[in-house]
């Protein structure tokens, strides 16, 4: 497994759960520092750091990068792949693409969380569930992640098992769950057992503690789940999106502890 810090570059989530934000080299110089291996970016667009500029900083600091963040998609434009509006869902479908095609200069996958969208407000659960499938269909022919929310973010897929149905859908090589271990404390009966059981499909695990805030910093018990992802064989990143508490160094030093202890393939 490979440790990930996630770092927001996004002026509306300045107090979303990202333990880096605004400063992309600061924040680079840190995660070097303590011995990271990539930082996955939340970025307003395919623009605000342009290609050349972040492989500099990225090789400056012998960093990968783990994956990009489409949220600000929602967030800045409210756009939706699940829209009830065949042109708002296009426009969503064209920022997703730039944004696949952003990460894939750098080997790294897009993820798919807030832009899913919900259903409601006028749209049945089978229409929603349609478009966002056929949506998923035009953009999965390159590496994807779908991550499942807990209820107060969508009503698509909130645990890993609705996750795997998802993808069995969509049926595409590429697309991959992105496990979220504080969406799944939310949500799951038992999160190591979720994650076995969905084995293959995870491509991505994004690494909070029970209350959002780095882990050690709550009551989720990561032996268990570091034990399970490495039964499981799995490879992928471990990257800490997580409230910056006690503060953006504090956060990442918890985080990066917490990895070697319970997720590095040691036992
Ligand atoms: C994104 O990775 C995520 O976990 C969501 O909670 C963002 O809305
Ligand atoms: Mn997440």
């Amino acid at each position: 497994m490979k440790s990930a810090v996630t770092v927001s570059l996004v002026p509306e989530a300045k107090s979303g759960p990202f333990v880096f934000h605004d400063d992309l080299p600061g924040a680079c110089r840190t995660a070097k520092e303590l011995g990271f291996d990539a930082i996955e970016l939340f970025a307003p667009g395919p623009d605000a750091v342009p290609e050349n500029e972040l492989r500099t900083i990225l090789n400056d600091h012998g960093l990968m990068l783990a994956a990009v963040g489409t949220g600000a998609g929602w967030v800045r434009h409210k756009l939706t792949l699940s829209n009830t509006s065949a042109g708002e869902r296009r426009k969503a479908v064209d920022f997703v693409k730039s944004m696949i095609d952003y990460g894939a200069a750098f080997g790294a996958s897009a993820i798919i969380g807030s832009m899913q969208g919900r259903w409601g407000d006028g749209m049945d659960r089978e229409t929603g569930m349609a478009n966002l499938i056929e949506s998923l269909r035009t953009l999965a022919d390159r590496p994807l992640l779908y991550e499942p929310l807990n209820r107060y973010e969508t009503n698509f897929a909130t645990r890993l098992e609705d996750g795997v149905r998802l993808l069995e859908m969509v049926k595409s090589e590429s697309l991959k769950l992105l496990a979220d271990l504080f969406h799944m404390n939310i949500e799951e009966t038992n999160l190591a057992d979720a994650l076995r059981a969905a084995g293959p499909h995870i491509g991505h695990v994004h690494l909070a503690d029970s209350n959002r805030r780095p882990a050690g910093y709550g009551h989720t018990d990561f032996a268990p789940i570091g034990r399970v992802l490495n039964e499981i064989g799995y490879a992928g990143f471990v990257s800490a999106e997580a409230f910056p508490h006690p503060d953006s160094r504090g956060a990442a030093e918890a985080t990066i502890r917490a990895f070697r202890t319970h997720f590095c393939a040691k036992r």
